[in-house]
């Protein structure tokens, strides 16, 4: 037996030459989380999302533009973005299997849009026909190119799924639109709200034109010249302080500044300018050393959505948006695709299964906006107890991004590499790649089995077979046979590389050591110093319950215990101390006043917190 021990990964020093290339053919889930996800998405979210269009009046506002509807306008300014989320869902679900109501949904919705649409190209129920509100005088707060950029995902989405480009057409159209109005090389035109950039590049790569291309660079190149006025909320929320390839960290509005480097990270991959990956690189490293919650949430701050200064991640006052944690997750897996790095894709599955996981109740229908590391008994933040999921939100950003996020997770289960293929996540799921077809079984991130066959020979001797390694899988082994022998392996950067296993007959195993593990948090953010944090896998665990005054010694092992166990994981128990100060004693004491009494934890993955009840993270650990 051949084992390949999984060991430290470079994380500087990054090889130019790494770069990988997405699948021409997307996998086929076949089992496991991603098929539980699936399914939930197609079954509940999506046709709840779909009522709630009706209910909070998206569809109604276009079918004012056609004169269905003598309704006014209603719903925030970007309120058309959460119908084009939606589609580009309901699209990524019709690809993998027909369903009457989607499909019913998704015709009679294009076929809005296509009749909404104005001669000119021009589409936005905000401005169009409302008093006050003319198209592209608010490029700060207006939102347009941002809905635009939805649209054209949207687009992107139903073309590759389904080959419908019905709603190409219409983005099309309205892309033609801003290269007349903003294309030119003295326009100085960007969005106070980035997306447009990455879904430009994604547009030039369907069609190959360049005129989105050239667009894309413009607004990422313009941006920094204070075109937006700092209205509201100063030029560094809408990260136009600065030119964004000189920016050297993550601040502002949290959503905005991700959604801005995935664009400028896919620029990267399209273009090649090295300066564009030094800033990302440079960026990146300031997101995870400094302002990156152990969850993968991101922008700490309640204040503007933004992120915080360097280490200010507050457990309870945490706000990071379900929409950052989608944003991060794409972002990293672009950094990924231009670097080839194993680390990036540790966080691309911390925010997954974490933040990512977590905006979504377990049966579909509830979805949370803010996702703090801990709830109080009294709950923080007064009245409304936004700790708690709800049906839908007036922003209602977040719950059709996890729809789409949901629907398109097989994308990013493998990747081509110059010498051959690479197993990113690791899902239950058919690859075909390079003229192998390789078969991945494992209930991850549950349990860290994989069982991977293939079967076909891959083309041009592109026949390696990369593994990742997560950071935290010290002992991950490896046996593979091939044909009946067995065959060696090694270990480099956070990959184990197999050499000519994509051939036919290979088959073999990966163990990665699922355990929980106890993480200590960097030391210089004070809001958590003295606490400790479970996690199993890449799945990070909260305590819920009686749980304001517990502290636990970091050396105890927790049981699984006997409830239920969810598709991340298992349910814990953990013995713990309870610390209270004596009755009548005011908020401090003496350390000898207080009173000490044994307790049990009960932990679960932070993603199934539900609410109403007390929750942390980050548990105090004895002196
Ligand atoms: O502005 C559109 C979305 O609304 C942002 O991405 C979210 O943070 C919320 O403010
Ligand atoms: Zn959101």
């Amino acid at each position: 037996m051949s084992s390949a021990a999984a060991n430290s990964r470079t994380a500087v020093g990054v090889t130019r030459h790494g770069a990988r290339k997405p699948l021409t053919s997307v996998p086929v889930v076949t089992g496991g989380l991603l098929q539980v996800w699936h399914e939930r998405n197609r079954d509940t979210t999506l046709p709840h999302g779909i009522a709630m269009l009706e209910e909070y009046g998206n569809l109604e506002n276009l079918r004012r533009l056609t004169g269905e509807s003598d309704a006014g306008f209603r719903g925030l300014l970007f309120i058309d973005s959460d119908i084009y989320k939606t589609l580009e869902a309901a699209a990524w679900e019709l690809g993998r299997e027909d369903d009457q109501g989607l499909r019913a949904f998704f015709d009679t919705t294009v076929d809005l849009i296509e009749r909404a649409q104005q001669e000119d190209g021009y589409l936005d129920s905000a401005y169009l026909h409302r008093d006050g509100h003319q198209p592209w005088t608010d490029f700060a707060q207006g939102h347009e190119l941002y809905c635009l950029g939805h649209l054209i995902q949207a687009a992107i989405g139903a073309h590759r799924a389904i080959g419908d480009d019905r709603l190409l057409a219409v983005a099309e159209s309205f892309v033609d639109h801003v290269v007349n109005r903003m294309g030119a090389d003295d326009a100085v035109e960007y969005c106070g709200h980035p997306l447009i950039e990455t879904a430009l590049v994604e547009l030039h790569r369907t069609t190959g034109a360049a005129a989105p291309l050239q667009l894309a660079e413009a607004f990422v190149r313009r941006r920094g010249a204070g075109f937006l006025g700092g209205v509201l909320f100063g030029a560094v929320y809408y990260q136009d302080e600065k030119p964004a390839l000189e920016a050297t960290t993550m601040r502002g509005h949290a959503v905005r500044a991700l959604y801005l480097n995935q664009g400028i990270t896919d620029l990267y991959l399209e273009t090649r300018q090295p300066e564009m990956l030094d800033a990302m690189l440079t960026q990146w490293d300031d997101l995870v050393r400094r302002r990156m919650y152990v969850t993968g949430g991101t922008g700490a701050r309640h204040e503007d959505e933004s992120f915080g200064e360097a280490f200010e991640l507050p457990p309870d006052r945490a706000y990071a948006e379900t929409c950052a944690g989608v944003a991060l997750f794409g972002w990293a897996w672009r950094m990924y695709l231009a670097t080839g790095r194993a680390d990036i894709l540790d966080v691309a599955e911390t925010a997954l299964y974490n933040l990512v996981a977590a905006g979504i109740s377990t049966a579909g229908d509830m979805f949370t906006y803010v996702n703090p590391l801990q709830v109080r008994d009294e709950r923080p933040y007064g009245g409304k107890a936004p700790d708690a999921r709800r049906r839908w939100f007036s922003c209602a950003c977040c719950p059709p991004n996890l729809m789409r996020t949901f629907a398109a997770l097989e994308q990013h289960i493998a990747a081509e590499r110059e010498d051959g293929l690479d197993i990113a996540l690791y899902a239950s799921a058919t690859v075909t790649a390079l003229g192998a077809t390789v078969e991945i079984d494992t209930a991850y991130p549950a349990d860290g089995l994989v069982r991977i066959r293939v079967s076909g020979d891959a083309a041009d001797g592109r026949r390696r077979l990369a593994l990742r390694v997560p950071g935290w899988a010290a002992g991950a082994t490896v046996t593979l046979h091939r044909n009946g022998t067995l065959a060696d392996s090694a270990v480099e950067d956070g990959w184990i590389l197999l050499e000519d296993a994509l051939v036919d007959g290979t088959s073999l195993e990966l163990q990665l050591p699922v355990t929980l593990s106890v993480v200590h948090p960097d030391p210089r953010i004070d809001a958590v110093r003295g606490t400790v944090a479970l996690r199993r896998g890449p799945v990070v665990y909260c305590a819920v319950g009686d749980v304001d005054d517990v502290t636990i010694d970091a050396a105890t092992h927790a049981q699984e215990s006997t409830d239920a166990r969810g598709p991340l994981g298992p349910r814990l128990e953990l013995t713990a101390q309870r610390r209270t100060l004596p009755a009548g004693a005011t908020l401090y004491a003496a350390d000898s006043a207080l009173e000490l009494e044994d307790a049990l934890l009960h932990l679960r993955p932070f993603a199934e917190f539900d609410g109403g009840e007390a929750m942390r993270v980050w548990l105090p650990t004895a002196r």
